[in-house]
């Protein structure tokens, strides 16, 4: 499966960093790609994501889920 997530608050290539560590933390994610210019993130997965994890990991790591 594939989505496209908006993520807040990247303004840098650490925070891409961060964004895609914290996502291929998410269960079932295979791969993980950040467009730090439209400030969003793409994710391939195995099946649905969680958006409760999602949302989690992404907040952890210092971001926002839109
Ligand atoms: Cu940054």
């Amino acid at each position: 499966m594939k989505e496209t997530l908006r993520i807040k608050g990247m303004s840098c290539g650490h925070c891409v960093k961060a964004v895609e560590k914290a996502l291929s933390e998410v269960s079932g994610v295979e791969k993980v790609q950040v467009d730090l210019g439209s400030g969003t993130a793409t994710v391939d997965s195995s099946g649905p994501l969680d958006m409760a994890e999602v949302r989690r990991k992404i907040e952890k790591a210092g971001y926002e889920l839109v």
